[in-house]
């Protein structure tokens, strides 16, 4: 068969995005035999340094800038990588002309082999799936693999699986967009908030999109619940799938619950003490909440209650997510980097058992902050803020009366005020409500930065 001069078996597949995803991507294609074109829409790129980070020995083609018809016309399909939003020119050409577009999920999926975990939500993401990890790790050994989201492309991995692998994804709403048959054994849900509209603009499409991580599971697989959050709760009771609930507010006659401070599992009408806060380093109630989903996808994918309630006491904290990071002068400084949005930055308030300095803002992804600021109340003793969102924070934290507020203009300024301000037993915490672009290329640097600042502060 002929399209456009370009006979079937000439057709390439496109790779756009020439970031973690794309050079995964193009990886797992050209080690199967596929032909790829590597796309890029930033012009600005070097082809050279593209090539070199991917370090592909096999010949394949770089595209920069606009998507030629010429292009075009050789495509039999698409992977995108999660940051390209699906209405730029080149995506919306490519589904005129009826190229099929493949999240890069999808296409490590049809690759993959074995069992696969998949975590989605809002907030805690990360968390869980490292802790859900470790306990396939723990049960498993190196037939577990941790990906997605994560920062580890899946598509890096997903040649190595066998039939016997555990994988474990983080996968976010921009990943979910384009998946077709993905289709996870166990899938969990962990909350929904306000998060990246201005690329999803509803609430609703957000929350479809997410909801969606269920749509290839069987009616025998289960999904993994927040009890407390309604519109989660809602489509557990609509949902074909076997639901499993997780509350940190209240009992569950089925399911995982927390009550003051220990984590319960009720089953078959019996219950049984999964752990105690004084035993988790992780802290905040995001986190227990973490526990909990953890302990659901690791239940149900069979793994042995012994290596659970073992993995849940070992694990320390992710990188980036409320996580210590030194004292100096009798002050602790922690790294909430990955805290890009409201609901998150309100978990890293909550942690937070100390008089303590915030440090936020970043870019403006068209947020509002009121929810976070309404949890300073006393702990919360200054607001230092950078970054584009600065000013619009500033007015809403006067709106609420709050007013010891410092502007500057970069972290390393930020640190120093910090550092000024903090007296012995409080804490400085970054937890910016915003992504790090405009500043930085990712919450990651901005929070090896910050790490990096707070070490080099004098001891005494
Ligand atoms: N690009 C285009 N055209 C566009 C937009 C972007 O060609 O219209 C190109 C850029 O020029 C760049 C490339 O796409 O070269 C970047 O692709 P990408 O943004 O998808 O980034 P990756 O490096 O592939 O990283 C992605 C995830 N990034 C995003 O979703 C924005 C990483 O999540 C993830 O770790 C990685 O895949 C591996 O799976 C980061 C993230 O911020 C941590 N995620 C968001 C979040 O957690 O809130 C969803």
């Amino acid at each position: 068969m002929e399209y456009n001069g370009y006979s079937e078996k000439e057709k390439k597949v496109l790779v756009a995005g020439c970031g973690k995803s794309g050079i995964g991507a193009l990886k797992l294609l050209v080690q199967v035999g596929e032909p790829v074109i590597l796309y890029d829409s930033n012009d600005a790129r070097d082809p050279e340094e593209i090539r070199q980070a991917a370090g592909v020995g096999q010949p394949y083609e770089i595209v920069l800038g606009e998507l030629s018809e010429e292009v075009t016309a050789q495509v039999k399909y698409c992977v995108i990588s999660p940051g390209i939003p699906l209405d730029v020119p080149f995506v919306e050409i490519l589904q005129k002309a009826g190229i099929p577009i493949w999240s890069e999920i999808e296409l490590a999926y049809h690759f993959g082999k074995g069992k696969i975990a998949a975590i989605t939500g809002t907030n805690g993401k990360t968390t869980t799936t490292a802790l859900t990890g470790k306990i396939m790790e723990n049960w498993v050994g190196e037939k577990a693999f941790i990906v997605g989201n994560i920062g580890i492309p899946y598509t890096e991995r997903a040649l190595l699986t066998t039939e016997d692998s555990i994988t474990v994804a983080e996968i976010s709403s921009f990943q979910l967009e384009t998946i077709i048959d993905f289709h996870p054994n166990v899938s969990a849900i962990l909350n929904i908030t306000p998060d990246h509209l201005n690329r999803h603009k509803t609430m609703d499409c957000y929350a479809q999109v997410k909801e969606s991580i269920t749509k290839n599971q069987t009616t025998e697989e289960a999904v993994i619940l927040n009890y407390e959050d309604e519109r989660l709760r809602a489509f557990g009771e609509q949902a074909a799938q076997n639901v499993v609930y997780f509350s940190s507010v209240r009992p569950l006659e089925e399911g995982f619950w927390m009550q003051s401070d220990t984590i319960y599992y009720s089953h078959d009408g019996q219950t049984e003490v999964m752990g105690r806060t004084d035993e988790f380093h992780l802290v905040g109630q995001c986190n227990y909440e973490n526990i909990m989903a953890a302990c659901g996808i690791a239940v149900e994918m069979g793994v042995p209650m012994d290596i659970i309630k073992k993995t849940i006491r070992e694990f320390t904290a992710v990188e980036h997510r409320i996580e210590y990071t030194v004292t100096k002068k009798g002050v602790k400084y922690y790294n909430d980097s990955k805290a890009t949005n409201t609901d998150a930055a309100i978990q890293g308030v909550k942690a937070m058992s100390t008089p303590t300095i915030l440090i936020g803002g970043g870019y403006d992804k068209g947020s509002e902050y009121d929810d976070w600021i309404a949890t300073f109340g006393d702990k919360i003793k200054m607001l230092i803020l950078l970054g584009a969102t600065a000013e619009k924070i500033a007015d809403c934290a006067k709106a609420h009366g709050f007013t010891n507020i410092c502007f500057v203009n970069s972290l390393e300024e930020a640190v120093q005020v910090a550092a000024a301000h903090a007296k012995p037993g409080e804490a400085v915490l970054l937890s910016p409500a915003c992504a790090s672009w405009g500043m930085f290329p990712n919450y990651e640097v901005r929070g090896r930065m910050f790490k990096d600042l707070c070490r080099a502060l004098p001891d005494a």
